[in-house]
């Protein structure tokens, strides 16, 4: 057991102090309460359900609709525990905490039987005096779990009036990722354990709670006034060195016994700026706090980031028209994104590498912000480090979402209580671009028969709430803007915007939840798009891991149960037959979903990025799924991007062709979010389905830094008659030059839905070679070839581009990179590898 004693600051590489300690991650013990059974190894961090799986005592939660067969698992009392030696070193420091970060949720302690204290909500930080439990040698820890779900239903009987929500188990009464119960994407899964670090601190003279920093830009310099939060044994004084890169500030602070609030600056000449994505580098600055016998040391991103809430010029109407801008160091940046939900169900399933793997995917996809949605969790540590790293600006909301709260004196505590912890712990992050209050719960207020039938009281109840969460930011980050909800209306007024586009941001949900078309993304014009989506059927690969053959069928029980949007299957379906021929088969059925799904969020992305400057931002939903579900993620359950990541790279590239049809006739415009200006060489080219070619028009425009310019107006008419037209498109080719570099973008225009389209039953060739560590892939055509996809089985590798057009004449060379624990050889890609496209998927 000596092994497992170290200080902490051996395993702590970010953000934590390093203090004379133990951590208590490894191997422990789970059983149920109440029960003889006998004990079954968990690792911890790591939930209680996967422990179950991985003994086999629960089947696959994931697998068919096994998600029924393991609920009795939340309902019930569970022990977890192990033994750990301790040593006379750390007996003989003068205080010994045990410190639990993430537990879930409803955990009393004990050491060698005494009680230690107990945790009741999964988003604080629980500090815990236990020297005097401990002893010299082998010791023993217990946590007992209590069903979250049967306190969360304890709680509802007593509240005083109904809080009707749209989550499950009742979980709005506690402080619980509201997902958890499940949600119109996710399983029912009441997580259980210990979800982040659980270890022993011991120290003599202090303890480093949090450090942050308030950061002021001028030219040429940033002065960072830097705050310590300390916990001290005792009064005295100390020196306190806090280095930023180079520069080491010292003092002598005076401590008193207790709390302790310390300032130090630090001023950085000439400082190197953090950037987002695609606007420069994310220059991070090692800093460390020493103080006595206790040091913390993170990477601190310097970096100004402001929301522009401007009133539109000339507009005195009641409600102005207002911008939504994301301005970071003085540049007003376009915000592409989608949004973030938990990355696994067991948590023991959110690992660093899933982390890097789904938010370096983000990046690819030429994004620079994501959005940390309400109904999940404040997220581990790596999650924010990657963003600061990758340069992906995060929209932070707090944890609330789609239901109204309780607003009684306990539950407004512990909320106080997570922000405290939570804003200081994160607030260093230069990634977090704003404070978010809740998803849609002011629009929630208007969803229930209870809160429309007595507005007042569920509008102060509402209000109670959101103003512990505006007082937290002006207490503890006063450089972050509140944004109150998504979506609201923003500064001086508190409406929640859900169909309106003149100010705010808004979740635009019209085509998928009201069934329109895809035109209607062009209805609204978004000061600042947070939501909008469509879903797609899991690929191939991913439904055989949900699913035994018999199951592998559109409205088979199986494959329906991982659809948890009532309706969703049929709206896919629907759509499917209201824009494609229908496809021939099952795989032709998952292969079209997603690709339907990728036209959709594309007409709204191309749609809305030609807007700006009015609009600024569009944040898709969303990005990734927390299990194998028919969802409307770009990224599926273990990784692999679907069609409209793919397409998503290419949609939110810096410089994109775009064309959008306004009545009869075809915008063109040329988007550049370089900050130089470039010149645009567009060729339209009119071709047949065949592959003749019509009618081409070429043109060349400078399109300014940061803009969307349109290039022309083309009348339908322009490319031939109706009735010619039906077997025609339009193929988009722009050469952009930017800073003396050249890019060549692509896109394409129809006139009709595809079903009325007579596509050329084209011919794909594929050529693969190995080109040192590169393994190329080259496609040739002899017919335009529309929604091309190349497949290896499995999550095994991304390739360079997928889910492209592929015309003749102009072939098409791409990459393939493996990845993950078990990478495909070169010999078994050839073998595996398969290509398909639009006009394969009926006869
Ligand atoms: C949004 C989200 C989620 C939900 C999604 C799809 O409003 O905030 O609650 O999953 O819609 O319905």
């Amino acid at each position: 057991m000596k092994n497992l004693v170290f200080a902490i600051c051996a395993l702590m590489t970010f953000g934590l102090h390093a203090l004379e300690g133990m951590d208590l991650s490894g191997p422990w013990t789970v059983k149920q309460a109440d029960t003889s059974d006998a004990p079954l190894p968990i690792t911890i961090p790591g939930d209680v359900h996967t422990a179950l799986v991985q003994a086999k005592r629960i089947p696959d939660p994931y697998f068919g609709r096994n998600e029924e067969k393991i609920q009795w698992v939340g309902e019930k009392d569970w022990l977890v525990e192990r033994t750990f030696d301790v040593t006379a070193e750390l007996l003989s420091k003068k205080e010994v905490v045990l410190q639990l970060e993430h537990v879930d949720t409803f955990c009393a302690i004990t050491i060698n039987g005494h009680a230690v204290g107990e945790t009741g909500n999964r988003f604080r930080r629980y500090t815990f005096d236990v020297k005097k439990y401990l002893k010299e040698g082998k010791n023993t820890i217990v946590g007992h779990f209590k069903s979250a779900e049967k306190v969360g239903l304890a709680r509802k009987t007593q509240s005083p009036f109904p809080i009707p929500s749209n989550a499950f188990k009742d979980i709005q009464f506690i402080r619980k990722p509201a997902c958890n119960g499940g949600w119109d994407w996710g399983i029912s899964l009441m997580s259980i354990g210990f979800a982040g670090k659980v270890s022993l601190l011991g120290y003599d003279c202090a303890r480093i709670d949090y450090v942050y920093s308030a950061q002021q830009h001028q030219p040429g310099r940033c002065t960072i006034d830097v705050t310590l939060d300390v916990t001290c044994v005792q009064a005295g004084e100390q020196k306190l060195c806090v280095r930023i890169g180079d520069v080491e500030t010292t003092s002598t602070v005076k401590l008193a016994e207790g709390q302790n609030k310390l300032t130090s600056r630090v001023i950085v000449e000439n400082p190197e700026l953090w950037w987002p994505n695609g606007e420069g580098k994310q220059h991070l600055y090692p800093m460390t706090v020493k103080l006595a016998d206790a040091t913390f040391s993170r990477k601190l991103g310097l970096r100004k980031i402001e929301v522009i809430n401007q009133k539109d010029a000339n507009d005195t109407s009641k409600s102005p028209g207002m911008s939504m801008t994301f301005r970071v160091n003085g540049v007003d940046i376009f915000c592409k994104g989608a949004n973030w939900i938990p990355c696994d169900a067991m948590f023991s399933g959110q690992t660093p590498e899933r982390y890097r793997d789904l938010l370096t995917s983000a990046c690819a996809a030429n994004m620079n912000m994501v959005r940390l949605w309400g109904g999940g969790q404040f997220e581990d540590d790596t999650f924010y480090q990657l963003c600061d790293e990758l340069g992906l600006l995060i929209w932070h909301d707090f944890m609330f979402s789609c239901s109204l709260y309780p607003s009684d004196k306990a539950f407004l505590a512990e909320v106080e209580a997570e922000l405290a912890h939570q804003i200081r712990r994160l607030r260093d992050y230069a990634s977090i671009a704003l404070w978010c209050g809740d998803n849609e719960c002011i629009g929630a207020l208007t969803w229930y028969k209870e809160s429309k039938e007595n507005r007042d009281l569920y509008l102060i109840n509402y209000d109670r709430l959101s103003r512990v969460l505006g007082e937290s930011i002006e207490r503890y980050d006063p450089t972050r803007t509140f944004w109150p909800s998504s979506p609201c209306a923003g500064p001086g007024d508190f409406s929640d915007m859900w169909h309106a586009d003149h100010r705010g941001d808004m979740h635009y949900w019209t085509v998928w939840h009201e069934n329109k078309d895809f035109s209607a993304f062009y209805d609204v014009k978004p000061r600042f798009c947070s939501e909008f989506g469509f879903q797609s059927f899991s690929s191939p690969d991913v439904v055989s891991t949900f699913t035994s053959p018999g199951q592998r069928n559109p409205t088979a029980p199986d494959f329906e149960h991982h659809q948890k949007n009532l309706g969703g299957n049929a709206r896919i379906m629907e759509t499917m037959a209201r824009y494609f021929r229908f496809p021939e088969g099952f795989e032709q059925v998952l292969y079209l979903s997603q690709v339907q799904q990728a036209l959709a969020i594309k007409t709204a992305a191309e749609g809305w990025r030609r807007l700006q400057p009015r609009c600024m931002g569009t944040l898709y939903w969303q990005l990734n799924d927390n299990w194998p579900v028919a969802s409307w993620s770009s990224i599926e359950y273990g990784g692999k991007w679907k069609h409209l990541h793919y397409q998503a790279k290419r949609f939110y590239a810096p410089a994109a062709i775009v064309a959008v049809p306004v009545g009869q006739t075809n915008e063109i415009w040329a988007i550049n979010d370089y900050g130089y200006p470039m010149t645009a060489e567009v060729k339209l080219d009119c071709l047949t389905f065949e592959g003749q070619s019509m009618k081409s028009i070429n043109l060349t425009k400078e399109v300014a830094p940061r803009s969307a310019l349109l290039l022309g107006t083309y009348p339908a008419s322009t490319f031939g008659s109706e009735a010619d037209r039906e077997s025609r498109f339009v193929s988009l080719e722009m050469k952009a030059k930017v800073n003396g570099q050249t890019q060549t973008c692509r896109n394409d225009f129809f006139f009709n839905t595809f079903k009325k389209c007579e596509l050329g039953d084209a011919t794909v060739t594929v050529k693969t070679e190995k080109r040192g560590n590169e393994w190329l892939v080259t496609l040739t055509t002899d017919k335009p070839a529309f929604f091309v996809w190349l497949n290896v089985p499995q999550v095994r590798g991304e390739f360079s581009d997928n889910s492209f057009t592929l015309l003749p004449g102009k072939p098409i060379t791409l990459s393939y990179c493996p990845k993950g624990d078990n990478p495909l050889s070169y010999e078994a890609f050839c073998k595996q590898l398969s290509v398909t496209h639009l006009r394969k998927t009926y006869r």
